[in-house]
């Protein structure tokens, strides 16, 4: 019989004011070098939009006051038997400045410049959905060097 891959919650947060998008420059850790959204591992006591409010303090220290989910995406790497599932928000309302922490150094980017080759591979795929301000669900299996094998992105009317 075959069992259910073990899944692993995440969240990842972005911020979209005035036509261009706030994205983090990683430091340290797991996609480290990489320009990304704002996010983590949700903590087993915690709801998942809770831990998406906590990550983008943690990494920001912008205050969330409106955040929507827009989709989840499951990612799986080859020869890993968990699956990431992380779940993404659009966070439309915030106080504060975004500055730099021990984890990411935050820059705003216009929508007509993202900086796709600096950012995972799947981004190029999904983040223009998310710009054009629709919700859906994807799967993403990477390979070696982070190549991607096989991907599945359906447009959803709720999430
Ligand atoms: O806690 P940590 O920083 O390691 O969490 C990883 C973050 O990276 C989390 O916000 C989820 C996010 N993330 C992946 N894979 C991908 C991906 O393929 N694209 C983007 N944009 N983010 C990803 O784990």
């Amino acid at each position: 019989m075959k069992t259910e891959n073990q899944r692993k919650l995440f969240t990842l947060c972005l911020a979209k004011r005035k036509g261009r998008v706030l994205l983090g420059m990683k430091k340290r850790g797991f996609g480290a070098g990489r320009w990304n959204g704002f996010g983590g591992k949700v903590n087993p006591d915690e709801s998942i939009y809770d831990a998406a409010k906590r990550e983008v303090w943690e990494e920001t220290g912008l205050k969330i006051k409106r955040m929507t989910k827009f989709s989840v995406i499951e990612f799986k790497f080859r020869g890993k038997p968990e699956i990431l599932e992380c779940h993404n928000y659009f966070i439309e309302k915030f106080s504060g400045r975004a500055k730099e922490t021990e984890e990411m150094k935050p820059k705003w980017f216009p929508i007509d410049n993202i900086p796709f080759d600096l950012m995972w591979p799947d981004d190029k795929f999904w983040i223009p959905l998310f710009l054009a301000g629709k919700k859906f669900k994807a799967r993403f299996n990477f390979g070696k060097n982070d190549k991607i094998l096989k991907q599945k992105i359906e447009e959803v009317n709720s999430i």
